[in-house]
């Protein structure tokens, strides 16, 4: 489920992921809550992924809240060019505290890096505040597909291990893939 203030880009993030397209032109709020699957190959298993996609804005709030129960994972949104939405992820991560099972996956990810010259929230303070709530975190763009599939198939791989695991397999580490795979990070990657 994909969760966050309405404009960060939840919508063009899953249109991205599902389609491998960019929405670009007018912008359609989403209204109350949308569905889409996708099967993923993960390790050679298919997992049927089913993504939630809800509206951000305030006055559908009681309509999403209904789904967080049943969430397995969560993608939490803000936009690196919008602070308000990065000073909101407090509020939402409230929410998600009263309305989602206790062991729920998430995730937060910083989305729309590609517009470089109308950053407001620096990667540093992002990946600050993952780190205080101990989330693993990504900056992404829906628009260039940065880190959009590896997002998806991060939180795929966590869910698999979660209902599949043998014992002798080895542990999937969330957070540590995360940190691995996600490009554009301040070492070595462009
Ligand atoms: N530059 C850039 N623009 C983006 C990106 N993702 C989304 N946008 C733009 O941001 C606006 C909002 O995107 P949506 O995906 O519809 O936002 P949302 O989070 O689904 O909003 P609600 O449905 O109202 O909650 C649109 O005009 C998109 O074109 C991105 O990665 N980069
Ligand atoms: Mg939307």
């Amino acid at each position: 489920m994909l969760v966050g203030d309405s404009g960060v880009g939840k919508t063009c993030l899953l249109v991205r992921f599902k389609d491998g397209a960019f929405l670009a032109g007018t912008f359609i709020s989403t209204v109350g809550i949308d569905f889409r699957n996708k099967v993923l190959d993960v390790d050679g298993t298919k997992v049927k992924l089913q993504m939630w996609d809800t509206a951000g804005q305030e006055r559908f709030r009681s309509v999403t809240h209904a789904y967080y129960r049943d969430a397995h994972a969560l993608l939490l949104l803000y936009d690196v060019t919008n602070k308000a939405s990065f000073d909101n992820i407090q509020d939402w991560l409230s929410e998600i505290q009263e309305h989602a099972q206790r062991d729920v996956v998430l995730m937060l990810l910083g989305n729309k890096v590609d517009s470089t010259h109308e950053r407001e929230v620096k990667r540093e303070d992002g990946e600050k505040l993952a780190k205080e709530y101990g989330l693993p975190f990504m900056e992404t763009s829906a628009k260039s597909g940065l880190n959009v599939d590896l997002a998806f198939t991060a939180i795929a791989k966590e869910l698999k291990q979660r209902t599949t695991k043998a014992p002798s397999e080895p542990r999937f580490r969330l957070h540590e893939y995360v940190k691995r795979e996600g490009r554009g990070g301040s070492c070595c990657r462009p």
